[in-house]
Parts: structure tokens; C-alpha cells; sequence
């Protein structure tokens, strides 16, 4: 692995493939198939089932549901490699607030266009193949570098003008066990499956220490078990913490300008990167969709009463 080149195409485009190097083919069949299992086994009315409505079905606080997975999770974060990049984008003392299975099921309309918590960075570790990226994370790339967000310039797609869109976007490639890195500023989103495949990934979100972060409520028994592993210095629950969703309201002058991931929030840093062509048509093409979109809105509305 080139943790070099890995860093760079994680700092210009927002997102990074770092591939499969770190665990072993056992390992990673091992990973995958208890992640599912997990996920099949527990109840849809149980604390830790994501609903599909939020992107996926899948499993909250994944790796306490086995001792195996933290084991495995542990390795992967453990890796020099990844550590390096990771302290590229959010210096040393990183923290994850949450471990999530998700799963992309047949038929499922995938996310719709955004950005999550300012100083966010999350790692996907892919449980199959899936190349065509089918119900897979995409991206706009480079879009972490645009200093308005996303919300201000009003181009949050839905998931319904996502998927006529996609060419616009790049698709998380990937094979099983391939271990991705992005930042939560990049815009992104989830494809919709229409294959009748389903497709799984695990979600790591992780924050700066320096930041305002959030965690997940992981139990006492598993912070115990996994005294001697790293994961548990990257969770240190409990802590107090606040996530930022709203880059609007967010106070520059607090943020620790060291800090990659968080020095994004920074016009004067942001507004001085030079734009490409693509990047710049490809947002002026989504401005005059929504504005389409805007335009066409009361006809709809009106096509709507009638039919009722
Ligand atoms: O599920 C995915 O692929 C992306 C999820 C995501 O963007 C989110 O939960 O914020
Ligand atoms: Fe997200």
C-alpha cells in the first residue's frame, strides 16, 4: 500500500480506496460472514436495528454484538498504515463514535445528497464485491474543497433525483474486504440496489479529539472486555460531546487550524483551491436541476389535487 499516495487522494478528492492488504482472506470472510449473521440474527424491535429508512437496514454497535468482530475491527484499526492516514486527516487522538453494518437490500432507493457533522471522517470496510458499486456510498469528488455547504447552495438531491443523476457521481468501488477512508464534508450519498443482490458495508464514523464528537452508548461489560485492545482508547466511552451538523451556525475561530478535516470549514482556506472544470459544470448542472425542479414544483403540486 502507498500510505503516501492514499493520503493525497484522500486529501484532493474526499474519498480513498486503501484496498484489502491489512487483514487476510480467512480474516476477511471470517468479518464478513459474523457481520451478517449479526445482522440476521437480531430482532427488528431491538435498540441497535437500523431502519431502512434511514439508508439501509443494519446494526448499531456492531462489533459488541461479537467478541470476534471487535477482535477483527481491532486489527484493521490497529494498521500503521491506516493509522497514518487517519492522523493525516485528524491528527493523533482520533475517536469513533459509532460502528454500523448496513446493508443495501434489493429494491432499497438509496440516500439522498449530503454532507454529515463537520469534522467527520469515516471508514467503510466493504463486505463483498461490488464493483458496479450497486447500493454502495458515492461521491462528488473533490465537492469537501467547495466552501459553501451543501445545504446553503440548496442542492441536497433527494434520493429520487439521485439516481437519474448518478453519472455525475463516483461510486465506492470496491472488493470484499477493501477498506475505504472519506471525509463526511465530501457531498456523498447511498446509490439505490436494483439488482437483486444485497450488498453490505461497515460504517466507522470517527471525530478529531479536539472536536466536538458523538459517541454511541456501548455498554460497560463490552468497554471491559476490550480493556487491552486499541478500539478501546479509539471509543472512550463516556464522554461528553456535541456533533455539529450545522456548518451554518459553526464557530470558526474555535477550530484547531492543524486539523485537515476541520481546517475544511475554513473559507479562507477553501475559497484559495483552484476548482475544476468538472466539478464546477457538475454543480452548476445540479443548480439548474433543483431550479428546474422549483420551477416545476407548483404544476406538480396542482397535477396532484386533481388526481385526488
Ligand atoms: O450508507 C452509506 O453508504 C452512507 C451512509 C451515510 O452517508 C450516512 O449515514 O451518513
Ligand atoms: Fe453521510
Amino acid at each position: 500500500m502507498d500510505v503516501n499516495q492514499n493520503i493525497y487522494t484522500l486529501k484532493q478528492q474526499g474519498f480513498v480506496n486503501i484496498g484489502s492488504s491489512i487483514l487476510e482472506k480467512s480474516e476477511i470472510n471470517e468479518l464478513s460472514d459474523l457481520s451478517k449473521r449479526a445482522y440476521l440474527k437480531l430482532p427488528q424491535d431491538h435498540d441497535d436495528h437500523i431502519r431502512a429508512i434511514h439508508g439501509g437496514e443494519g446494526v448499531r454497535r456492531l462489533p459488541q454484538h461479537n467478541p470476534r468482530i471487535s477482535e477483527l475491527l481491532n486489527k484493521i484499526l490497529s494498521d500503521n498504515a491506516l493509522k497514518k492516514i487517519l492522523t493525516s486527516v485528524m491528527n493523533d487522538g482520533y475517536k469513533i463514535w459509532g460502528v454500523h453494518f448496513r446493508r443495501s437490500c434489493p429494491g432499497e432507493s438509496g440516500l439522498y445528497l449530503h454532507q454529515d457533522a463537520v469534522g467527520q471522517v469515516s471508514i467503510a470496510i466493504s463486505l463483498d464485491d461490488n464493483i458496479q458499486g450497486v447500493g454502495a456510498t458515492f461521491f462528488l469528488p473533490s465537492s469537501h474543497w467547495i466552501p459553501d455547504s451543501l445545504k446553503k447552495l440548496g442542492l441536497e438531491l433527494s434520493h429520487k433525483l439521485v439516481s437519474p443523476l448518478r453519472f455525475l457521481f463516483s461510486p465506492l468501488s470496491s472488493h470484499k474486504g477493501d477498506v475505504s477512508v472519506f471525509t463526511n464534508r465530501t457531498w456523498h450519498g447511498r446509490l439505490p440496489n436494483n439488482t437483486n443482490q444485497e450488498h453490505d458495508v461497515i460504517l466507522i464514523g470517527m471525530f478529531p479529539d479536539s472536536c466536538i464528537y458523538g459517541y454511541d452508548e456501548w455498554s460497560n461489560e463490552y468497554i471491559e472486555s476490550i480493556k487491552d485492545m486499541e478500539l478501546n482508547q479509539l471509543i472512550e466511552y463516556p464522554k461528553h460531546a456535541t456533533i455539529f451538523s450545522d456548518r451554518e451556525s459553526f464557530n470558526i475561530s474555535s477550530i484547531d487550524k492543524n486539523i485537515f478535516s476541520l481546517n475544511l470549514e475554513n473559507p479562507s482556506v477553501t475559497s484559495k483551491k483552484k476548482q475544476s472544470f468538472r466539478l464546477f459544470y457538475t454543480v452548476q448542472l445540479l443548480k439548474l436541476v433543483m431550479l428546474i425542479k422549483k420551477l416545476l414544483s407548483p404544476i406538480v403540486r396542482l397535477g396532484r389535487q386533481f388526481r385526488t
